[in-house]
């Protein structure tokens, strides 16, 4: 076969090739390689990767097509607090986020950015969020110099040739997304495995749809069709154009009937979005029809059609989770999906050429290398506490390989949705399940969602924060006006979804979990579906409505009433201080606040 000339540009959009023109004025990479996104070019860049040092081949005979990365220690997690959202005033972007003058910024990133790819290949990286072509998808050209970036993105996002058809059309506005890992090669220098820099800078301009990133090559920071642009700068987007972009999975449940009902759940970041998308429903539900199919396990676009109908797509086309805990126990489909052309970062490697990580067997490997290269043993681990895997130790795999995905998963119009599921990591307080009164309580509800704070993110980890519909790191703007967003987006609906909140976490005074999630939460999901079709009751309760114990289907659970009763409690104590929380945040967001949820605030004292 001819080898292909990169250099040459795959675009004959005028706006693409000057932008990348005076980009690569900018940066001054050593080559420019344009992605066509074939299997060919993905095999050579992986291929060159392994050479360099970035990748590991892992054994093929186990792991078909999959390949393992290290990143370096300083680069792990998103980093919330180098991420900006940089609209023209600091009141557009709201007290939550991190604001600096567009005006400086651009100041600051074309220093950066200057002469940053040297010694590098700047690639030419088209993506569309959603299928493409659809009417819900938009598009976006990442320039990178990371070719890890590159594969993980083919996974992650429907890249290359089909996508510069579409920006050839010129119909659709192209959001432009510069990356680098900030980290030049002076001629002659060799490189690292992993290259960033300990300056990080996640940057977005709203109003001109821009991401610029700098310094990190991991997750979120990097692949920037995710969090950066389908969620921070999407939710501008859906904000002005009467459309939602949610932190989101998206699965739908097939009872006995063969009737299908889809429903979205929004859960901050590692609290098992990933582990839900993919339930399995335990034997006895199972054998009784029912059945949940896999759509997203992060993101939802979520659109009015013509009836008014709320119908929502998955914008990715991978899943990006945390491996420690998914095994196949917990978790036999993303097991499934893993099992081949999957990229693995951080998790630890055998010396059989395999990958590991805390939780995948109850038996860990006599001895493995960790996630920084280093000789692991359980003794080691029993003696440190050190962990084999990074606790965000992630895994990049096709949505395509799940057993469960949805027939319907790319539908370009989405699918329909009949209930949202606001839920978070709650060691007290909060019951198992409850559902809103209406959309105005449910807006309420998941505006006030609380969650304790785990790896995805640097911070401390365990204390409860709160993170409005699992929203507060990505909404790119006032978080006041993405409330009454909310609240608006009911005007354009004929029929208002259910909204229902969910605590898999509670635990008991022992600090044992209650509940033995994973798989039973079928039984909580089952009632919701039963709800949202209007075949079962409920009793009301100060905070909403909930399921008695004898609504709940416990075929093949042993979960006696009195469980129930520790796992359902409203402790009017402990909710007169979640209250007080709720009034922390809307203190700081009260210049923007909708009126709707201070009232629903006043409804909920007056019914403690
Ligand atoms: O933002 S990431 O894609 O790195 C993962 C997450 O926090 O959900
Ligand atoms: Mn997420």
């Amino acid at each position: 076969m001819k080898k292909r000339n990169f250099a040459k540009p795959l675009s004959e959009n005028t706006h693409l090739l000057r932008w990348v023109e005076k980009m690569v004025a900018l940066c001054k990479p050593a080559h420019i390689h344009w992605v066509d996104g074939s299997q060919e070019e993905y095999d050579a860049l992986c291929a060159r990767m392994v050479e360099d040092g970035t990748f590991i081949k892992l054994n093929q005979k186990l792991w078909p097509g999959c390949y393992y990365a290290r990143s370096d220690a300083n680069d792990v997690a998103r980093v919330e607090d180098r991420t900006y959202i940089c609209s023209l005033s600091k009141e557009a972007a709201g007290p939550t986020n991190n604001w600096e003058n567009p005006y400086e910024m651009r100041k600051k990133l074309r220093s950066l950015f200057a002469g940053c790819m040297a010694g590098r290949t700047l690639y030419v990286l088209p993506f569309s969020m959603g299928p493409v072509g659809g009417p819900m998808s938009q598009i976006g050209v990442q320039l990178t110099d990371s070719p890890y970036v590159v594969v993980n993105m083919r996974i992650m996002a429907r890249i290359g040739l089909p996508v510069y058809a579409e920006i050839d059309k010129g119909e659709k506005r192209v959001v432009p997304c510069m990356h680098s890992v900030g980290a030049p090669l002076k001629a002659g220098a060799s490189d690292v495995p992993w290259p960033c820099n300990a300056e990080k800078y996640i940057v977005h301009f709203p109003e001109t749809r821009e991401i610029w990133s700098y310094g990190s090559g991991y997750g979120g920071n990097a692949l920037l069709g995710k969090k950066c642009f389908a969620l921070r700068i999407a939710s501008n987007m859906a904000r002005d154009e009467g459309w939602m972009a949610e932190h989101m999975l998206i699965l739908g449940v097939e009872d006995p009937k063969g009737e299908k009902t889809y429903v979205a759940a929004a859960f901050p970041s590692a609290c098992g979005k990933t582990n839900f998308a993919m339930l399995i429903p335990p034997d006895a539900l199972k054998k009784k029809g029912w059945k949940v199919w896999t759509v997203g396990d992060d993101i939802a676009w979520i659109k009015p059609d013509a009836e008014g109908r709320l119908h929502a797509i998955n914008p990715e086309a991978g899943f990006f989770g945390v491996a420690p805990g998914t095994s196949v126990k917990t978790n036999p489909n993303a097991m499934a999906s893993l099992a081949k052309n999957t990229i693995f970062t951080n998790v630890a490697l055998t010396p059989e050429g395999g990958v590991w990580w805390e939780g995948m067997t109850d038996e860990p490997p006599a001895e493995c290398t960790d996630w920084q290269g280093r000789p692991w043993t359980p003794a080691l681990a029993k003696q440190t506490g050190a962990k084999a895997a990074h606790p965000n130790a992630r895994f990049t795999a096709p949505a395509a390989q799940c057993p469960t995905i949805d027939p319907d998963w790319e539908k370009p119009d989405g699918v329909p949705l009949s209930a949202l599921i606001f839920g978070g990591r709650r060691a007290a307080t909060i019951p198992l399940i409850y559902q809103a009164f209406n959309w105005s309580s449910g807006v309420y509800v998941g505006a006030t969602m609380g969650s304790e704070m785990t790896a995805a993110a640097a911070g401390t980890i365990g204390k409860v924060r709160r993170d409005p519909m699992a929203m507060l790191p990505f909404c790119g703007y006032h978080m006041g006006d993405y409330f009454r967003h909310w609240i608006m987006m009911q005007k354009k609906l004929s029929v208002t979804p259910r909204i229902f909140h969910v605590n898999w976490f509670r635990k008991d005074a022992d600090g044992k979990f209650l509940w033995p999630g994973f798989r039973e939460n079928m039984r909580i999901l089952k009632w919701i579906v039963d709800r949202t079709r209007g075949r079962t009751l409920a009793k009301e309760t100060p905070i909403g409505w909930m399921p008695r114990y004898e609504d709940v289907e416990w075929a093949g659970l042993d979960f006696p009433q009195e469980k129930w009763d520790q796992i359902m409690a409203f402790d009017r104590t402990a909710w007169r201080a979640e209250v007080m929380g709720h009034e922390e945040l809307f203190l700081d967001l009260h210049d923007r606040l909708p009126k709707e949820m201070i009232y629903e605030r006043e409804l909920l004292i007056c019914r403690m």
